[in-house]
């Protein structure tokens, strides 16, 4: 029988998932939120549906207070509203609370659905606990910082709290979770929080509103040192921040801890382009030294009037410049592209696929990650801009209109020409197979006819892809459809 609520300990924390994934990357969102929960007595159990079923995990349903789901803006929504209505028919008592990146951006909204009681905005570790004690002891949620929920028809959005200090968690707790089923290859780590910049797509301002919170260098290597030590599989570690370098003398001190104790890791991060052209070449070598192999940037652009819309404060020529620092520096630039900028022509967007092709040209190692499609988040400043060209523009009034907001795919940018974006998407097809092309085959699938028939198949297309980058044809992209579709069938990823 189901205990009264006051009685109630356990708080399940869900990662919601689009399809299943092998090796998902460890939920970094929620671990944090287990770690406050369990230090303030309660029993945190994280459940990840990209790893098996909802209804497979064992759960002690009489204990079972609240209901804590974590989302992104998109298809992550309709696993959202399918557990939220699972839990919901079981037992009423158990409070809905949403958090993470989507219901943040748009509060309101969320707050609005029938399934949801709660949504936790901004950072979650303080706000969880906070209303996990009034639920349990039926007490007023009012006064909560950095929540929204709906009263007598209306919803209550209370004020932000401080931003949570990441040095008051040392090491998460990675025993809440099997690591055995988790991906150790670029291990992410969450060592900051918030940046600086207002790039017009980004979900940033939006979420940190130029709010930081960033953990000591020590506290950082002694987390590092914890995982090299206890999880013998990892040998790379990403570093999953907005903006790693926002204070590059913390970088250089934990580069030098890194190197100091010996702890031979190698590491990746994000990175800007403009931080990269102005960084000596000392300061390059002393990343590479403790352990820097790759670092990842979102060039965006190969043309200067969308870099000024998309608003970075970079240009193509520090784009090339930071190709060419890496390229001597020896760290392998990952770099990513958007298109589809609202008044972005046609041959703008070619601009930046022979920028993909100078930069291959400057150094060969170059790793071209994207190519992707401009799409546009809730409370962004692209959101703005598109109601410019076109304004009658509507964002999806509901939750559940939310889930089907496919970010990064065709047909949600009415600002764009079909035809355009028809060329343009093979294109991104393109880029985006040649990035996967880097990996091997036989390192996700063990029987070799598989691994020679995916090989063979990727050096067909590879044919295709290499005469359509040439000749700039991307028009009856039929071949990469087909492509994409056999894939899915047999590998099951797009
Ligand atoms: C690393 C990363 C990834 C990693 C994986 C992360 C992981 N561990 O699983 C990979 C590469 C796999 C990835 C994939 C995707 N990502 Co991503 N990713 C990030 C990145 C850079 C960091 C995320 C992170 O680790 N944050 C640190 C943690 C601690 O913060 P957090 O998640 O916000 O959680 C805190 C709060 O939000 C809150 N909270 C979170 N959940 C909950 C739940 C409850 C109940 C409560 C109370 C509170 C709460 O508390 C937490 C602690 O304070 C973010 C940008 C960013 N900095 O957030 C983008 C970002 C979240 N990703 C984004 C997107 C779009 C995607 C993809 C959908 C892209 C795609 N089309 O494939 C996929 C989704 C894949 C999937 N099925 O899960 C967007 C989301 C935009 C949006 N509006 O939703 C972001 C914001 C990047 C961006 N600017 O575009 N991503
Ligand atoms: S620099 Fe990166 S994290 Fe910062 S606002 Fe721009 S896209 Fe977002």
């Amino acid at each position: 029988m189901a205990k009264p609520l006051r009685e109630r300990k356990t708080v399940l924390l869900v990662q919601p998932a689009i399809r299943k994934v092998m090796k998902p990357r460890i939920p970094i969102n929620l671990l944090p939120l287990g770690y406050t929960l369990r230090k303030a007595g309660f029993k945190p159990q994280i459940i990840d549906v990209r790893l098996k079923d909802f209804d497979e995990f064992e759960i002690d349903w009489s204990d079972v207070l609240m209901l804590g789901i974590s989302t992104y803006t998109g298809p992550m929504i309709h696993s959202t509203l399918e557990i939220s209505k699972k839990v919901r028919k079981r037992d009423k008592k158990i409070v809905i609370t949403l958090g993470g990146v989507h219901p943040t951006l748009d509060a309101e909204q969320t707050a609005k659905h029938k399934l949801v009681d709660f949504v936790v905005k901004k950072d979650g570790e303080e706000t969880i606990v906070e209303l996990a004690k009034a639920i349990q002891k039926g007490k007023p949620v009012d006064k909560i910082k950095g929540i929204a929920f709906e009263k007598k028809g209306k919803v209550v959005s209370t004020p932000d709290r401080k931003r949570f200090d990441l040095n008051k968690i040392k090491i998460l707790p990675y025993e809440m979770i099997d690591m055995d089923k988790y991906n150790m290859a670029e291990f992410p780590i969450n060592t900051s929080r918030g940046c600086p910049f207002n790039c017009i797509f980004c979900y940033n301002q939006a979420f940190n509103s130029w709010t930081y919170s960033l953990k000591s260098a020590e506290n950082v290597v002694d987390e590092i040192e914890y995982i090299v030590r206890n999880f013998r599989k990892v040998n790379t570690i990403a570093f999953s921040d907005d903006n790693f370098f926002m204070d590059k003398k913390r970088v250089e001190k934990i580069c030098r801890e890194l190197i100091r104790r010996r702890i031979g890791i190698k590491w990746m991060s994000t990175i800007r382009a403009d931080y990269l052209v102005n960084y000596s070449d000392k300061f390059l070598k002393l990343m590479k030294d403790s352990g820097c192999y790759t670092v990842a940037f979102g060039a965006e652009s190969g043309n200067d009037r969308i870099l000024k819309i998309i608003g970075k404060g970079t240009t193509v020529e520090m784009n090339l410049g930071a190709v060419k620092k890496l390229k001597s520096s020896g760290i392998i630039g990952r770099i990513s592209f958007v298109w589809g900028i609202p008044s972005e022509t046609y041959h703008e967007s070619i601009d930046s696929l022979n920028m993909i092709k100078k930069f291959r040209e400057i150094n060969p190692e170059s790793i071209i990650n994207g190519f992707f499609i401009a799409t546009v988040y809730p409370n962004t400043r692209l959101f703005e801009k598109v109601r410019e060209i076109v304004p009658d523009f509507k964002m999806p009034k509901t939750l559940g209109e939310w889930a089907n907001w496919e970010l990064y795919t065709e047909g949600f940018q009415p600002w764009l020409d079909p035809k355009y974006v028809d060329q343009m998407m093979t294109a991104s097809e393109i880029i985006r197979f040649q990035f996967f092309q880097r990996m091997n085959p036989a390192n996700y699938f063990k029987n070799p006819l598989v691994v020679l028939g995916i090989k063979v198949a990727e050096a067909v297309m590879n044919v295709f892809a290499t005469l359509r980058l040439r000749y700039h044809f991307y028009k009856y992209g039929y071949e990469w459809k087909l492509f994409n579709k056999l894939r899915f069938k047999f590998i099951g990823i797009t």
